[in-house]
Order: C-alpha cells, then sequence, then structure tokens
C-alpha cells in the first residue's frame, strides 16, 4: 500500500472582471426595461413586475464582492444576459479544456512534474463544455501525456473532493503513480443572470492538483491524504435540467429550469448542520479533534454558511485563519471554491499541521479530505 500526497496545485482565473455594482446597474437596467415592455399585463395581474437588485443584499446576504467570467461583455448587456461566446472549430482547443491546461501547467510545475510522470487525468467539474469527447482526454492530449487514462466525472459542487479521493485511491492501491485533477468551473454558462435571487452567485476559475505516491515526490511541500469521506443525499433544492433530452422534449431553450435553479434558505438550512456533522465525524474516525485543524478550506458557496460551520465544529467564531474566504474575490466556483482556498492559503502552515478540505452542494453531495503537511 502507498501513501497519497497532493504535491502541487495550479489556479487559472477567468479574464473578465464583473463588480456587484456592475452587475447590479445591468440586472437594474433590463429590470425596468422588462417592466416597461411589460406595463399593461403586470397591470392586469398577469404578470409580476421585477424587483431591482442591491449590491448591499448582494454583500451581506453572500460575501461576495465580485466576480471573474469568461466573458463579461454579454453578461452585461441588459438585451442578453449571457456570455457572448464564439464558437471554435473542433480542432481548436475547447474553452474548458484551455482554462484547465493553464491551471494543470501551474500544478505540473509546483509539483516538478511533467507529461511523462502523469498516467491518469480526471476532469472533475459542475457541467462538461460537451458530452464527449471527454474534456480529460482533450487536456490528456493537449498537456502531451501520452500514456495513462483520462475521463469526466461531476458531482456539482464536490466533483474536485469526490476525484481527490479518486485519485487517492488510485495511489494507494498502485494503480498510478501519479493523478492529474482538473476542475475547470466555467459557471457563467449556467446561471441564470436574468433571476436576481441567484444572478450574483457563480464565477469561472480553473484549479489543478497533483496526487501522487508520498515516496516519489520531488515538491519541496507535500500533504498527505490521511483520510477521505463521501457522503450523498437526494434533493431537487438544486438543480438543472438542460441536457440532451430538453431538445427532445421540444423545450425552449430559454426556459428558467434549464438553468441553476435553488432554493437558498433551504438549502442553507439543511447543508450547514449536514456539513459540520460530516467533517466532525470524519475527523473523529482518524483520532482527530477540529480544534487540533489548523486550517478548514471549506466550499465557498455563502459566507454565512461557512461561518456557522465553522461555529458549530469549534465552538467559537472560526476567524479568516481558521476557515479563509475567496468568495470575496471569485464568488461561487462551485467545485473548484475549497482548492482555489487550499492553494491561496497553506503556505503558512508548518510540518505536521492538519487541514480539512471539504465540499458541499447539489446532490447533496459532502466531500472531505483531512490533510498533513510532511
Ligand atoms: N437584491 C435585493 N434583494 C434580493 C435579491 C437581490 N439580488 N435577491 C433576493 N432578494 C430579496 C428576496 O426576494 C427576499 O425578499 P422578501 O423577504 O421580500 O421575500 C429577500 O431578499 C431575502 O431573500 P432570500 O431569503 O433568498 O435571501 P437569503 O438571505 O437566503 O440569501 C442566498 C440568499 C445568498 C442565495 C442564500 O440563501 C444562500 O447562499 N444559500 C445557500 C446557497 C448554496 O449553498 N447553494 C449551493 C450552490 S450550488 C453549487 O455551489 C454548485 C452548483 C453547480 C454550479 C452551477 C453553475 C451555474
Amino acid at each position: 500500500m502507498h501513501r497519497a500526497v497532493i504535491s502541487g496545485s495550479g489556479l487559472y482565473a477567468a479574464p473578465d472582471l464583473i463588480s456587484n455594482e456592475e452587475l447590479v446597474a445591468a440586472y437594474n437596467e433590463y429590470a425596468r426595461r422588462f417592466n416597461a415592455d411589460n406595463a399593461e399585463r403586470i397591470a392586469g395581474g398577469e404578470v409580476v413586475a421585477l424587483e431591482p437588485s442591491s449590491v448591499e443584499f448582494i454583500e451581506k446576504a453572500s460575501g461576495i464582492r465580485q466576480r471573474r467570467v469568461v466573458e463579461k461583455s454579454g453578461v452585461l448587456d441588459p438585451q442578453r444576459m449571457r456570455p457572448r461566446l464564439t464558437r471554435r472549430p473542433d480542432e481548436a482547443l475547447s474553452l474548458q479544456a484551455e482554462m484547465a491546461v493553464a491551471a494543470a501547467r501551474e500544478a505540473l510545475a509546483n509539483a516538478g512534474r511533467t507529461a511523462a510522470d502523469i498516467d491518469l487525468v480526471i476532469c472533475a467539474a459542475s457541467a462538461m463544455q460537451r458530452a464527449f469527447p471527454a474534456i480529460a482526454i482533450e487536456v490528456q492530449h493537449a498537456l502531451g501525456i501520452a500514456q495513462g487514462a483520462a475521463f469526466d466525472m461531476d458531482v456539482a459542487c464536490s466533483s474536485a473532493t469526490f476525484a481527490l479521493d479518486l485519485a487517492r485511491q488510485n495511489i494507494l492501491t498502485g494503480a498510478a503513480r501519479a493523478v492529474l485533477i482538473v476542475n475547470p468551473e466555467v459557471c457563467s454558462v449556467g446561471l441564470a443572470w436574468k433571476d436576481r435571487d441567484c444572478h450574483f452567485i457563480f464565477g469561472d476559475v480553473a484549479t489543478a492538483l497533483v496526487v501522487e505516491r508520498a515516496d516519489e515526490t520531488r515538491a519541496d511541500e507535500r500533504w498527505e491524504i490521511l483520510g477521505a469521506k463521501l457522503a450523498t443525499r437526494y434533493s431537487n433544492n438544486i438543480r438543472s435540467n438542460q441536457g440532451f433530452y430538453s431538445h427532445c422534449e421540444d423545450r425552449d431553450p430559454d426556459d428558467r429550469d434549464q438553468y441553476f435553479m435553488q432554493e437558498g434558505r433551504k438549502v442553507f438550512k439543511e447543508v450547514c448542520p449536514m456539513a459540520a456533522e460530516h467533517i466532525a465525524a470524519h475527523l473523529a474516525d482518524l483520532g482527530l479533534q477540529p480544534a487540533g485543524v489548523r486550517r478548514f478550506w471549506l466550499h465557498q458557496a455563502n459566507i454565512a454558511m461557512n461561518q456557522l460551520i465553522g461555529k458549530r465544529l469549534l465552538g467559537r467564531e472560526a476567524t479568516a485563519d481558521d476557515a479563509p474566504i475567496i468568495l470575496d474575490e471569485f464568488a461561487n466556483t462551485a467545485s473548484a471554491g475549497s482548492i482555489v482556498a487550499f492553494h491561496q492559503h497553506r503556505a503558512d502552515l508548518q510540518r505536521g499541521d492538519h487541514g480539512v478540505l471539504c465540499s458541499f452542494g447539489a446532490g447533496y453531495s459532502i466531500g472531505s479530505l483531512v490533510l498533513r503537511k510532511l
């Protein structure tokens, strides 16, 4: 049996930045036009007038101040309200693969590895740009990884942590020597930008991790994965119905349920206790206590969720040092969120320190990994 370590990480942030102020101005102009165009139907009670969005609400309710997206002019155009993407020829690298490759190059460099060392590539994200060929195989090809296998997997917000466990198991059993995980999360294409309840939530990034055998690493900084714990419980409170079936069901591509939908309040109430209990049970399985954990890299959906989970675990307010927040800068980036927090907030930990990476979200799905700095 081998020991598995994370030996490198990478982050690619999408190029365009949208502040809350810009986002709210665009949405409010869209709402103003909608209300003007539908004035008679609104007066007759057939249509409900749209209420304006507000920067204050967004920051107070979520902790989000800005988001990065692959294309902002289309999102901020009140006539359009979705990114403006150019169709690429099949011979060109897809957008998702391009983002994944950029993050992967940084993770490989961090780990002191090259394409010749990787024998498994997993692309784990909450939505794939196409059904096939797998984005992971395209990434494998683009990086010049000539050996091994590659595949895609999707467990929504928990895609990255579930992939980490899969990578860990491949290392432990000896099935793989070095695994590359990429998480290209292009959330802006699935978000209903015309819905004020959720238009502020998501952003686009790609993250990448290298997982390999502890006794073969070249990296100075290594994080042993002491254990992983995965859990799922079915819920419709976060859902998108988009897929090939929509076309055969003759749905309008603009139907609201073709995009991200959620019952935010219910998600908040149900997922926080699940996540806190999950992490506490995982630590107990390994003979550890929450108070002995130096850092929690939690899923980044909402600052209040992370504060509540931190408080349940620690019995006191969790500080930014206990559980760093990256939501203010990147918004919710689905499965990449906890990996971004890990990537940006780990350098100050000492050898022997413990940390917990944990995702929670659609499915519901929860994935935690307990790490120790070697
Ligand atoms: N501006 C002003 N007012 C607003 C706005 C707005 N933008 N939006 C809503 N309001 C109003 C509401 O209408 C409501 O008014 P009233 O009281 O009169 O009815 C009031 O503000 C309060 O609204 P809410 O109850 O909705 O507000 P909350 O305090 O619950 O905050 C949140 C809303 C921020 C959405 C919060 O509920 C939340 O964060 N919940 C948890 C969400 C979560 O964790 N979701 C998981 C996300 S899923 C995921 O991470 C991966 C999915 C896959 C990626 C998909 C890519 C597209």
